[in-house]
């Protein structure tokens, strides 16, 4: 029987993650609805125990919680265009989902659930870096679904005594992230875009920053979360960055030279709902994880790009 659950097993967080707790010989349980999720991302995890499904269907829920410990809660809808497009379907795959899966984790006596937070809750507040101790201010229907979750999060353990944990990831990259999408992450679109001699875009005039975290450190960001007292982390939340941050332009410079691209990227106008500045203070993830991060972002894009390579043909 699995004792992790990892929801989004077919996206590109929740299955590194699952790959890593297989790595460590653990029984894992992922679920993936396939709709953002990709089956070509499962290659790797065939020790994985595998349900496709919605858990917008609190059966599917119900199903994928029997005789878990922990669960890994990746699945989302991730983007905030897109949930500036199409809030609602944004609202049912983030917060929907979250309540259904939560409410499915105290019915089966799961212990602890481990949410994918996410930066966009801060908003475009000018204190940076952003801690946790700031109040929440979400722009997109993306941020304040989010936001959403992370709330019902502390409410199943301040009403029910589930154990829960937030990490609040700032812009996440690395292997297996889909490039294919409009709603894709950026640097994805970049690498996939510069190595086929594509011109990208910039949305607005470059000098929008982020603090842009390889996903090797999220992986042990979690896993430092599930088995970290519950005394110490349950129903708190923490940023999971680096704790420095990078403007496009100058990451559009760096890839010039990863990726062999000689041209000049386009420049169009910012996106509704963009945040400008972003960057991280670890310093509560460090406190209650013992968190550092173990690859720095150049190290990271490096990698990324390589992996792009392999798999772009
Ligand atoms: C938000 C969150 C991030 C995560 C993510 C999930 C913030 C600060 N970060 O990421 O933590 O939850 O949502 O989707 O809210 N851009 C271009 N060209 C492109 C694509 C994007 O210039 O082809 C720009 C975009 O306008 C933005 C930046 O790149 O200024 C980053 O965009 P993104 O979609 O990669 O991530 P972001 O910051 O919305």
């Amino acid at each position: 029987m699995a004792r992790y659950l990892v929801t989004g097993a077919a996206g590109f967080i929740g299955r590194s993650i699952a790959a890593a707790l297989l790595k460590r010989g653990e029984a894992v349980r992922g679920i993936d609805s396939f709709i953002t999720g990709k089956r070509a991302n499962l290659a790797g995890l065939e020790d994985m125990e595998f349900i496709e499904g919605d858990l917008a269907d609190p059966a599917v829920c119900a199903k994928a919680c029997v005789g878990v410990e922990i669960v890994f809660h990746e699945a989302a809808l991730a983007s905030v265009p897109r949930s500036v497009a199409d809030p609602v379907s944004t609202n049912r795959n983030c917060v929907d989902a979250t309540l259904n899966l939560l409410v499915a984790a105290r019915t089966a006596g799961v212990r602890r659930v481990i949410y994918a937070g996410s930066s966009s809750v801060y908003g475009d507040t000018p204190t940076l870096p952003k801690h946790e101790d700031m109040a929440p201010n979400p722009i997109s229907p993306y941020a304040v679904a989010k936001l959403a979750g992370e709330h019902y999060l502390r409410s199943f353990t301040r009403v029910y005594g589930l154990e829960t944990v937030t990490l609040r990831y700032f812009n996440v990259f690395g292997p297996f992230q889909d490039p294919t999408s409009h709603y894709s992450g950026v640097l994805a679109i970049f690498c996939r875009r510069m190595l086929a001699g594509e011109q990208p875009t910039i949305y607005g005039d470059g000098e929008q920053s982020r603090d842009f975290t390889f996903i090797e450190n999220v992986v042990a960001a979690n896993l430092l979360a599930a088995s970290a007292p519950a005394a110490k982390v349950s129903a708190r939340m923490m940023n999971v960055a680096t704790g420095s941050a990078i403007t496009l332009n100058q990451v559009f410079a760096i890839l010039c030279g990863l990726t062999a691209y000689s041209g000049e990227p386009a420049y169009a106008a910012p996106r509704s709902g963009d945040i400008k500045h972003s960057l991280a203070d670890i310093g509560r993830a460090r406190e209650l994880l013992g968190y550092i991060p173990l690859v720095d972002f150049r190290e990271g894009l490096r990698r990324t790009v390589e992996w792009y390579k392999t798999t772009q043909g």
